[in-house]
């Protein structure tokens, strides 16, 4: 791959989007390499994803404008599928994925942290959604999960206006859980998914599914969702040692993922 990055460590993955000089545009190619890269994470060893940007300035500035600017109808549709294709894998990936967002984060940049479970930023970050500005809407979920993550008035202002806010004002908006200097991001993103993949995997993702699930359906469906998932941890070796080390007043010896 050219422009995504892999590595990983212990039982963390972090995934890097490599595209520098365009301040890591999503071009077709960035979005087919994504999709292929989370496709390739091994799921049996790794339990949690950092997803960032290169360099210091951008996380992603948007969909590539130069790339998007000649597209046809017929084409303006196929890159659109790709993106939300690919960012509704990111969403529904099995396992949380952490959004360490290290600069710009501009519509399609924006709605990348968006589909990821928990978004921090550095204290140069800067978030907007502005289609409005090109002609467009935004088009990789925007509307949708900013209206739903910091509430329908908060994300028709910033879509309407087009104006971007800094990291203290997404920070006040609930868009990101927490705001570090640039040089202590990815190593505070590294402690929050190396905290994650250290609990019990299994209930891990259940916990994923239930919140993913249980927020698409009304109270009384979302908490038959909880129960199945909460059901089908027990008896798995790692409810079997947690439960056995918390009762014998000790730590868990490692879990399995099992
Ligand atoms: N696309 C392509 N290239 C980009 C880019 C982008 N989004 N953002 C930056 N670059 C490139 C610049 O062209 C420049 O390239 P060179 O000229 O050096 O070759 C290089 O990155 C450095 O950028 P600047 O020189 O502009 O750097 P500055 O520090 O001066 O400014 C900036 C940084 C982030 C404020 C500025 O670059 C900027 O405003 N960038 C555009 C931000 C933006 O508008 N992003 C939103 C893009 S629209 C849909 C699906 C998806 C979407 C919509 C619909 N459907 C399915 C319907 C998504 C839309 C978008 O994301």
């Amino acid at each position: 791959m050219e422009m995504i990055k892999f590595e990983q460590r212990d039982h963390v993955g972090i995934v890097t989007i490599d595209r520098p000089k365009a301040l890591n545009a999503l071009n077709s190619q960035v979005l087919d390499e994504l999709n292929e890269v989370f496709d390739s994470i091994d799921l049996n060893t790794v339990r949690a994803v950092v997803l960032t940007g290169s360099g210091e300035k951008s996380f992603v500035a948007g969909a590539d404008i130069g790339e998007m600017s000649n597209l046809s109808v017929e084409e303006g549709e196929a890159f659109g599928k790709k993106g939300n294709d690919v960012f509704r894998k990111i969403e529904l990936f099995p396992i949380p994925v952490i959004a360490a967002v290290n600069g710009f984060a501009l519509g399609g940049g924006c709605e990348l942290s968006m589909s990821c479970d928990i978004r921090i930023c550095s204290d140069n970050a800067v978030f907007g959604q502005p289609e409005v500005g090109l002609g467009i809407t935004p088009g990789f979920g925007g509307t949708q999960r900013l209206a739903r993550l910091i509430g329908p008035g908060k994300a028709k202002e910033m879509i309407y206006s087009a104006k971007n806010i800094k990291a203290d004002e997404a920070y006040r908006v609930g868009l990101v859980n927490n705001v570090y200097p640039q040089a202590e991001l990815m190593d505070e993103a590294l402690k929050l998914a190396g905290k994650i993949a250290s609990n019990a995997p299994i209930a891990v993702r259940a916990c994923k599914e239930a919140i993913n699930e249980g927020l698409q359906v009304d109270m009384d469906k979302a908490i038959v969702v909880e129960e199945k998932l909460f059901g089908k941890c027990f008896k798995t070796e790692d409810q079997i040692e947690g439960m056995k080390a918390f009762l014998e007043k000790r730590k868990v010896e490692g879990f399995k993922n099992k």
